[in-house]
């Protein structure tokens, strides 16, 4: 299978720590989602990376279906619980992973545009309010356990663990840690597993 994607995509390293879990071997076609020449929009017509494109060529996107299929293929541990009521609590961390690194995403690109053109404090305070409240219900809901659902690693903990390094590579300022200990433990533990060293950002020079 071939994974189209750029290194600096957090959605993209989602699905390469997923591939990276279940032992799956994939080639990664780095290119970008929507430069003239992109490969991508003939296999997705949203033309956004990730875009998965499996032996026979059919294609998969966005992230969540494609961590959905790729968990019922490899070894490793199975993320998404087969228990309808656990798969749907799993599924809502992914939500909020995504959700938070949505709003970081703007936030970062907005910061690209020229402060005379940028959007109005009002839209950033937005965006920084779906942060604030994004991680102070995962700081609730992880509590003093390990790991973010049921005891035991899942694709939640992946959820949050690349929505925080997103976070860190793309807000580098913005100090989540003091106020947010459960998930600056949770952070540590998962920065020390093969598929998130491997597939993190690299520090700006
Ligand atoms: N919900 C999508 C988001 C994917 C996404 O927004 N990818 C960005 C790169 S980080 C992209 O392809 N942007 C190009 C565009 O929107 O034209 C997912 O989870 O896969």
């Amino acid at each position: 299978m071939k994974l189209f994607g750029t290194p600096g995509s957090p959605f993209v390293r989602k699905v390469r720590i997923v591939l990276a879990e279940k032992g799956i071997a994939y080639d990664y076609i780095v290119a970008r989602a929507s430069t003239p020449d992109s490969p991508v929009p003939p296999h997705n017509p949203l033309a956004k990376i990730p875009t998965l494109v499996r032996d026979d060529g059919r294609a998969l996107y966005d992230s969540p279906v494609i961590v959905e299929y790729l968990d019922a293929l490899g070894s490793g541990p199975q993320l998404i619980p087969g228990d309808f009521e656990a798969r749907i609590e799993v599924k809502r961390w992914e939500a909020l992973g995504d959700g938070i690194t949505e709003a970081t995403v703007n936030i970062n690109h907005e910061y690209r545009e020229p402060a005379d053109r940028r959007r109005p404090p009002a839209w950033f305070e937005k965006q920084q309010h779906k942060i604030d409240r994004g991680l102070a219900v995962m700081e609730k809901d992880l509590g003093a356990s390990d790991w973010c659902f049921d005891g035991r690693y899942t694709l939640a903990d992946i959820a949050a663990g690349y929505a925080l390094g997103y976070l860190d590579h793309a807000l580098p300022d913005y100090e989540w840690r003091s106020k947010h200990p459960a998930l600056a433990r949770l952070a540590a533990r998962l920065a020390a597993r093969a598929s998130f060293s491997t597939t993190a950002h690299a520090k700006a020079a």
